[in-house]
């Protein structure tokens, strides 16, 4: 277990400090931090402070330095959203906040696409990926659509808020035989139940397998609305679509 002071940025000790208050949550994060390398926990501070530019040029900097694309996306990045996501539960931060956080993400994951998206291989199958209606989260989608199309998936993107009949549509017009779906809030998760209820009567149900994930979904989740998967991470989303197609691991 690891102590505060073990994490050598000030202003991440400080941010823990002053805003995570539960002491799982402020151990969790001590932990992560305190094994971040001192890069990664510049990126994830200025991800937390909502300088996209910054987190541009860290995560550039440290690509071409040779840091990996998977280590710059959970010890900088991830682990960067994972503070902020506390501080907005918490009624420290707020939306517009939040958004500046989310627009450095988006900054840092920019420089990540090519590296983790290169796949180099003949596409091993389609999968039609999207955020379901009502909610407009896709940072965990689009980290999930990188890391498949690195492993060799053509991916259909269908964006955000997107209703049941679009993931119809996607699967009939383009033939594929696996459709993920992402939901971030409590109130949309039920729209994952309603897409697989939407894909029964449209009588497709048999030739899709569907995976879903999103922070608060869980596998007990998955299985009461009848998905045939639950992933907890963009690494958990690779392995799974690979099985539910039974391509080898
Ligand atoms: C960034 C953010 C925003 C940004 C989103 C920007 C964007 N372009 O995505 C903005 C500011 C727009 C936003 C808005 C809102 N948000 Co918000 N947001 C967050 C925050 C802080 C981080 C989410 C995130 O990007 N995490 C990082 C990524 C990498 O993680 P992830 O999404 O979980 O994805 C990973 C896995 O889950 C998995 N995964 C994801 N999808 C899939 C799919 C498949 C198939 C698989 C296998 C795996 C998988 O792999 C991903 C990569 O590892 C969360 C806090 C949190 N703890 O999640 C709140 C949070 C989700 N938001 C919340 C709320 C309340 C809102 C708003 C309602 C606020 C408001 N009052 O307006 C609005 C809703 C807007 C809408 N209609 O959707 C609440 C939800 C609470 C609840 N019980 O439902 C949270 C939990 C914050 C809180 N209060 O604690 N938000």
């Amino acid at each position: 277990m690891a102590e505060l002071s073990d994490i050598q940025n000030d202003f991440i000790r400080q941010e823990i400090e002053e805003f995570i208050l539960k002491p799982e949550e402020r151990q969790r994060l001590i932990d992560l931090f305190a094994s971040a390398s001192l890069r990664m926990q510049a990126i994830a501070a200025a991800l937390i402070d909502g300088d996209n530019e910054t987190v541009s040029n860290l995560t550039r900097q440290a690509l071409a330095e040779g840091v990996g694309a998977l280590e710059v996306m959970d010890y900088g990045l991830i682990a960067g959203m994972a503070l902020v996501g506390i501080k907005f539960r918490e009624n420290f931060i707020f939306v517009p906040e939040v958004l500046s956080c989310a627009r450095a993400m988006k900054a840092g994951m920019a420089h990540l696409e090519p590296i983790l998206s290169a796949s180099g291989i003949e596409p091993v199958g389609k999968v039609i990926m999207g955020t379901v209606k009502g909610d407009l989260h896709d940072i965990g989608k689009n980290l999930c659509i990188m890391l498949l199309r690195g492993a060799g998936f053509e991916v259909i993107d269908l964006g955000v808020d997107t209703p049941p009949d679009k993931f119809i549509d996607a699967v009939e017009q383009h033939g594929a035989p696996l459709v993920g779906m992402s939901a971030l809030l409590t109130t949309t998760m039920p729209n994952m139940g309603k897409t697989i209820e939407a894909f029964i009567d449209a009588d497709l149900r048999d030739s899709v397998k569907i995976m879903v994930g999103g922070a608060p979904v869980t596998q007990d989740f998955a299985d009461d609305m009848g998905a045939d998967g639950y992933g907890k991470d963009a690494v958990a989303c690779v392995a799974l679509a690979k099985r539910l197609l039974g391509l080898s691991a």
